[in-house]
Order: structure tokens, then C-alpha cells, then sequence
């Protein structure tokens, strides 16, 4: 179908979905009843088989401009470019770069991962979906918006391994695989719960979930509270999984008589909402400080080094400096919270790598590990930062940041994605979006996730000839 038809035919479903009435429940979710009893050959891409399980919550949109594809230029032999649209009138990106909307009208897209197929795959945590996002023509646009996976508990991340996706919700993992190939995962025995061993519910209700080079499952639980002590060990932790759900032999605290410390990987982690693992196999964190210390404390820390066992401070303490934190440092303590086991003193604790100024609120984390940008961007990290909501602070930006590694440590952070604000002085829950999610596509683009206006940008280097008039 051409992208014209496709716009009248969704116009008119639309149209007809307005008058009669759309149905929105008691949370919010918007349903659209039409969409619903049709499936989704409309929103299929030209590669999927239609299937008619599938049931779209996402208020699916066409590509975003819906611009004529003629108008897209190319670098010399670099990627498509879109035409200008309302992503690159409004958001700047370095000399070189050029950011163009990709997707929009997603509910709350969250952490993202490239799939077996090339195409994004998303976190929808408010449609409660996994959306594919495919750009089968090649025009730098998302085709169309495919839910392949529904009915989801606040979905946050998820990661391919070994023929499935593993998907973190708020009360479990979940493991999809797509039995009868038809390229979603909704059929019987499509979906099966991996582990339901983690805590669930509210404070912070954003679950990560990674697969190391062992071959474990690692799920990130933040905190249920800004600052208390937690009853339940599973909170403010990387946990530790076999792919079974089954608690692995070797974890630190494997036999521990607290039964929710044994899947404990490592503790004092008070929200970190993503993490990766290096090539040489090391798991690189961020993490969520602690609110109310004031406008610059704690400083944020971007890259916590997470190993077997240790504990990383939180609540009692946490890492002073800002930037590369200099060897010999100790975090030092929050007063407001007294000392209690496992932690005795600050010096016990392991201080962040690297840290940034306070209430940035690092979400997703990824490596740049492909070559279509240039040299001084690979192997450096992209982060996410959220950006501050606390009205008694001076607000923190929502931007993407990049994080330069140079010998395997991180070394200085340089703004990459940023305009979502209006002014410095912008809370970034009211700005014009907020990004939340980074993820590195198979032609080495980065896309970003925005959790706030339900877009997905897409970053590709153009070089420095059409850096002036493309960016
Ligand atoms: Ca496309
Ligand atoms: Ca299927
Ligand atoms: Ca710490």
C-alpha cells in the first residue's frame, strides 16, 4: 500500500473511531475499538505476515511526516535523511549529525533493542506492548507501528538471546519466542513467565533486564523509597538469574537466610535503570542518586563498575566527586540515614567510575559499537539522563549525553541530543519531551526513545558538508 492511500485509509478509520467514540479506561489507555476488531493489516509492515491476533493499543501512526520519499536526500554514500520535520526544527545534536522523527504516537516507549531483524524493538510501558518498528523502504522512517507482543505488566526493556526476546516487567521477566514464525508473539505458548522472583509493585517500578556473557539473566530492581533501608533485599540491586528463573549456585549470596538476598548480585543500587556489559565482559551501570541532599548532591553516577558481591553505597553513602572519580576515593555518608549491616563504614563501599552533576536521572545506556560515526563517538557510551523534577532544585536538562571512554574507563561527558527544554529553568516533566531510551540500530544510527511525547528520534552522521543545512 502507498504511503497516500495509507494515510486516507487511517484518516477515515480514525474519523470513524472518533464518532464512535473512543474508549478510554479509568488508567488512561486509550483504546481504539475499530482498530481492534479490523487487526492489523494496516499496520503491518510489507515484510510481516498480517496477523490477526494481534491486538494494537499503541495509537499507531504513519511514518511520521508522511513527506514524499523523493525529498529524502542521502550523503554521498552515507544514509538517508528524511526532510526536515518537527524533531530537527527542535532538537540540536553536534556539527555532522542530523536527527529526524522516526516514529511518534507511541504510549510511554521506554528502553529499545535492534532485533534479529534489523528492525527497533521497543518497550511501550503505558501501551502495556512490544512494538516493531522497521524501516523495510529504506527512507529512514518507520514504516508503521506492529504490536507483537500486548497485554504486558508495564514492560521496560528487553533483550534478544538465543531466539527469543526476555522482557523485564514490573513483576517478572517474560520470555517470547515466536513459535510459528509469523513474527509476533502472541500465539499459545508464545509467552512464558522466566521468573516472578523480583520485586514488584511501586516506588520505583521500572524493571532491566540483560543477558551477561555468562549466559545469566541480570535484572535491575530499584528502590521502593527515596532513601530507607529496604525490607525486601531484592530492592536497589542487580539481581542474578539462570535462564530458568532458578538462582545460580555461584551467587555471592546463594545461601543466605533472607531467601529474597539470595538472587542478590550486587546491592546499594538505588535505581540503576540500565546497564550493559563491555566486550570484555565487564558490567557498567548508572544509577539514580538520592533526592533531597540539595541541587548537587549526590552527584550523579553514570558509570558504576557493578561486580560480585559488592555494595555500592546506597543509602548510607555515596561518591562526592565530579567526573572521573580519582583513585583513593571513599563515598561518604548521608547523614540523614544511620549505618546498618551489611554496611559498617563508607569505606566498604565501592564508589562510581565516573559521575555527573546531580538529578540528571540516567535512564538507558548503550555503547556506540558500530562505525557509522565517526571515530571520537566510538566506544564512548550514550546515556539517557531524564533530567531533574524536583521543584526546590534548580532543574537538571533531559538531553542524551555522550560518554567518552578512552582505555576502557570513562573520561569526560559532552551533550549529544539536547532542545527538549524551553528554558533552563524548565522542569523536564513539562518540556517538550524527555528522552528515555538509546539503542544503536544495525546500520549504526542511534535511536532514542521519548517517553514524554511518544516519539522515537533517529541520529545518523551526515559528515561535515551537510552538517549546516541538515541538523
Ligand atoms: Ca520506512
Ligand atoms: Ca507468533
Ligand atoms: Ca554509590
Amino acid at each position: 500500500m502507498r504511503r497516500t492511500q495509507r494515510v486516507v485509509l487511517i484518516s477515515a478509520l480514525l474519523l470513524t473511531v472518533l464518532i464512535a467514540g473512543v474508549v478510554q479506561a479509568a488508567d488512561g489507555k486509550i483504546f481504539l475499538p475499530m482498530a481492534m476488531k479490523l487487526g492489523v493489516p494496516l499496520m503491518s509492515p510489507p515484510t510481516a505476515k498480517p496477523s490477526a491476533s494481534v491486538s494494537p493499543t499503541e495509537t499507531a501512526l504513519p511514518s511520521a511526516t508522511a513527506s514524499p520519499s523523493a525529498t529524502a536526500t542521502h550523503g554521498t554514500d552515507g544514509p538517508v535523511v528524511p526532510p526536515p520535520d518537527a524533531a530537527s526544527a527542535r532538537l540540536q545534536v553536534p556539527d555532522g549529525f542530523a536527527v529526524r522523527m522516526y516514529a511518534s504516537g507511541l504510549r510511554e516507549p521506554r528502553l529499545m533493542t535492534t532485533g534479529p531483524d534489523g528492525a527497533l524493538y521497543v518497550a511501550s510501558r503505558r501501551g502495556a506492548t512490544i512494538v516493531r518498528l522497521a524501516d523495510a523502504d529504506n527512507d529512514g522512517l518507520a514504516d508503521d507501528v506492529q504490536v507483537v507482543a500486548s497485554g504486558l505488566n508495564g514492560p521496560h526493556n528487553l533483550e534478544w538471546f538465543d531466539g527469543a526476546f526476555y522482557v523485564a516487567e514490573n513483576d517478572k521477566v517474560s520470555k517470547l519466542t515466536d513459535l510459528n514464525g509469523d513474527g509476533s508473539f502472541t500465539d499459545a505458548g508464545e509467552r512464558v513467565t522466566v521468573t516472578s522472583n523480583i520485586p514488584s509493585g511501586g516506588g520505583h517500578t521500572s524493571r532491566t533486564v540483560h543477558i551477561g556473557p555468562d549466559g545469566k539473566l541480570y535484572v535491575a530492581a530499584g528502590s521502593s523509597s527515596n532513601n530507607n533501608i529496604e525490607t525486601d533485599k531484592r530492592r536497589a540491586t542487580i539481581l542474578r538469574f539462570n535462564l530458568d528463573g532458578s538462582i545460580p549456585a555461584d551467587n555471592p549470596f546463594a545461601g543466605d537466610p533472607t531467601e529474597t538476598r539470595r538472587p542478590v548480585w550486587a546491592e546499594g543500587l538505588r535505581n540503576s535503570v540500565d546497564f550493559l556489559f563491555l566486550p570484555d565482559g565487564r558490567l557498567w551501570a548508572d544509577h539514580n542518586g538520592s533526592d533531597g541532599l540539595g541541587n548537587d548532591a549526590p552527584p550523579e553516577e553514570i558509570v558504576i563498575q557493578v561486580e560480585r558481591g559488592k555494595h555500592y553505597g546506597w543509602p548510607f553513602c555515596y561518591t562526592p566527586s565530579l567526573g572521573v572519580t580519582p583513585a583513593g576515593t571513599s563515598e561518604v555518608r548521608d547523614t540523614r540515614v544511620a549505618l546498618a549491616a551489611p554496611v559498617t563504614s563508607c569505606d566498604q563501599v565501592t564508589p562510581a567510575l565516573f559521575t555527573d552533576e546531580a538529578h540528571q536521572a540516567p535512564l538507558g545506556m548503550t555503547r556506540y559499537d558500530k562505525s557509522q560515526f565517526p571515530a571520537a563517538y566510538q566506544n564512548s557510551l550514550f546515556v539517557a539522563y531524564h533530567g531533574s523534577w524536583n521543584a526546590d532544585q534548580t532543574p537538571r536538562d533531559c538531553r542524551v549525553q555522550q560518554i567518552v571512554v578512552r582505555d576502557g574507563q570513562p573520561v569526560e561527558a559532552r551533550p549529544f541530543l539536547t532542545g527538549f527544554r524551553d528554558t533552563p529553568s524548565q522542569e523536564c516533566g513539562s518540556a517538550w519531551g524527555r528522552p528515555a531510551g538509546v539503542a544503536v540500530g544495525a546500520a549504526g544510527e542511534v535511536f532514542v526513545s521519548d517517553d514524554r511525547n511518544g516519539n522515537i528520534y533517529r541520529i545518523v552522521y551526515v559528515g561535515s558538508e551537510g552538517a549546516l543545512s541538515r541538523h
